[in-house]
């Protein structure tokens, strides 16, 4: 029998699969809410038991958008980190194990308040909704776990450039300090609405909140918050995915300058989704939606990226001419197929993004089921099944198994169930909301209006794309079971792609910390201070400018 080869060190293995098992957990309990959220709007079905339409949406928004993405990205995350830097030692590891252990605790709290239907606040939970105390203090736990996570990976990089002088950072480690850097000075925002207004309005402290700056912290924090997820995705497509297709990095500077400008631009921008809402002056949601279309910038970068990675690969293998590449391509091997896909999707994904940032278009679809259609095209295609592409590979790694040809079709049939569920429901959700379908409703809450009529067969076709789903995660909980438990023992590599031959030295300025936290807080007071002192100011506690759907 073959030996067991582990990529990472038994103890760094161990710490990254306990992100794993609950980041899969958490796949299981929010795709199956998931579900039963399409049943109920196709009208044909009621939830039993006298569960709630908003308990269900919430467990699901929760437990997908906030805890399997942090579980994921912190985890695989880390694997990086640690591969490319040599591991962690005795205390950055036990410091790691106490984040991960405060977010677990955070997202028992926080889940067990959505399942006894105190907390059915959405995963926005935007006042004037209010929860149980012990959601927003689950939540608090789960940011304040996350930021004791990152600096570790703080810690590590800095270890490595002090043991290392003049080499260049792992490119995998420096895109963790990046995404985690923007997590963190991001998530400032929330745990301060967190803390200061809803945990003090929760415990009936104070009888009123003021709701407009709520949501303007929440959304300071939201949109860095969809950076959060698609970082980690494009860690893998600038430094994974060209291994996996037999080439090499096309350029770590171009890379690491993404990464930076993601780091500017990904957080002065929240008003792009408030455009809608009364008491913020016109001038400044203008001045937002600059920096919103400049932060489309570093991902036009990706994509020219990731084109030069694959057409530079095809050309070695003979291709000829613009597309002459996809014939070269591994479309058999999962570990390549699901994350190409995602690229693919993102596409249409942030073409819907720039219409969603047009102020105009904003008009017709904000709070249509639209931008439902919109972020499951983003995030649950682009970055799930990015994040699937690498569990086939990652789990087997670090759990000392092998990938066998066997479970790569099984992988192969669940990208392609993932997909077409994913495509009708997401492609029937844009078109109801351009009929004027609202976002966040229960079907029984809408059911009889006239208007409603030429909806039900965009509905229908969401509980079918909804039950696709349901298989496809059934597969992948299959898939990673199998790899983690059972898979032949042996050795999986951790596929890092290296850089060009004639890859020119890295600028040194890029590990200019102070420079890139400086510009990037400069951009936040320039887009944020004159608005928040008007709406601090002008703005009366429980002022409406909220949305219930
Ligand atoms: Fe968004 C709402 C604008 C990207 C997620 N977004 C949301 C919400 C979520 C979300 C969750 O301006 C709902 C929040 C809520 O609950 O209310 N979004 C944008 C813009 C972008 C964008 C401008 N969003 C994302 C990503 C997400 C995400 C990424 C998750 C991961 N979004 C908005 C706005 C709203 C909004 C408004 C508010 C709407 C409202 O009214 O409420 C941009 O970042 C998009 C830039 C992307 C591109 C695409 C580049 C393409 C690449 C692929 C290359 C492909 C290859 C393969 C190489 C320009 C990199 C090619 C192969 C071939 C064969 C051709």
């Amino acid at each position: 029998m073959a030996k067991s080869v582990k990529s990472l060190s038994n103890q760094d293995s161990r710490l990254v699969m306990a992100h794993m098992y609950v980041a899969f957990i958490a796949l299981f309990i929010g795709a199956s809410m998931g579900l039963l959220q399409t049943l109920e709007r196709s009208g044909k079905f009621t939830l039993p038991f006298g569960i709630g339409y908003y308990q269900v949406l919430t467990m699901h928004g929760v437990v997908l958008g906030l805890v399997l993405t942090t579980f994921f990205i912190m985890g695989f995350m880390m694997s990086g980190q640690s591969k490319t830097t040599g591991g962690y030692n005795k205390a950055e590891k036990n410091i790691a194990w106490v984040g991960f252990w405060m977010m677990l605790a955070g997202t028992i709290s926080a889940g067990t308040m959505i399942l006894l239907n105190e907390a059915s606040v959405l995963y926005t939970f935007y006042a004037p909704l209010q929860a149980h105390v012990l959601f927003y203090v689950g939540l608090a736990l789960v940011i304040v776990g996350s930021w004791i996570e990152g600096f570790v990976m703080f810690k590590r990089h800095a270890r490595f450039k002090k043991e290392n002088p003049g080499e260049r950072t792992p490119l995998m480690s420096f895109m963790g300090v990046v995404t985690m850097l923007m997590w963190v000075i991001a998530s400032i925002g929330v745990a301060t609405t967190v803390i200061f207004q809803l945990i003090p309005w929760s415990l009936g402290m104070v009888d009123e909140v003021n709701v407009l700056l709520s949501r303007t912290l929440f959304w300071y924090f939201g949109h860095p918050l969809v950076y959060f997820w698609l970082l980690p995705a494009y860690m893998a497509w600038y430094a994974i995915i060209p291994k996996i297709i037999g080439g090499k990095i096309f350029s770590d500077s171009l890379a690491r300058l993404t990464f930076i400008l993601l780091l500017f631009f990904s957080i002065p921008v929240g008003f792009h989704h408030q455009l809608t809402e009364p008491g913020i002056d016109p001038f400044w949601k203008y001045m937002q939606v600059i920096l919103t279309m400049i932060v489309v910038i570093p991902s036009m970068m990706t994509a020219f990226s990731m084109f030069a990675t694959f057409e530079s690969r095809g050309r070695e293998l003979g291709a000829k001419g613009l597309f002459g590449w996809l014939k070269k391509m591994p479309w058999k091997d999962a570990r390549f197929l699901a994350p190409f896909i995602g690229m693919l999707f993102f596409i249409p994904g942030g073409a819907g993004g720039i219409i969603n940032a047009s102020n105009q278009m904003n008009q017709v679809v904000h709070n249509t089921i639209w931008v439902t259609g919109h972020f499951h095209m983003t995030v649950a295609i682009t970055v799930i099944l990015t994040f699937f592409g690498i569990a086939f590979w990652l789990i087997p790694s670090i759990s000392g198994r092998t990938y066998t040809k066997g479970i790569n079709k099984l992988a192969v049939v669940q990208t392609i169930f993932w997909t077409v569920g994913m495509t009708i429901m997401s492609v029937a959700m844009h078109w109801q909301g351009l009929l004027g379908g609202p976002r966040r409703s229960a079907y029984s809450e809408y059911a009889g209006n006239a208007d409603t009529a030429a909806w039900g067969p965009y509905q229908m076709a969401q509980a079918v794309g909804g039950s696709i789903l349901f298989v496809a995660m059934i597969l992948m909980l299959i898939i990673f079971i199998y790899l983690a438990f059972f898979a032949p023992k042996g050795e999986e590599i951790y596929p890092i792609a290296e850089l060009r031959d004639d890859s020119i030295a890295t600028p040194k300025i890029f590990e200019n910390w102070a420079l890139w936290t400086g510009i990037t807080i400069a951009l936040i007071l320039f887009a944020y201070t004159i608005p928040l002192i008007d709406i601090i100011q002008s703005a009366p506690p429980g002022s409406p400018g909220f949305k219930l759907w």
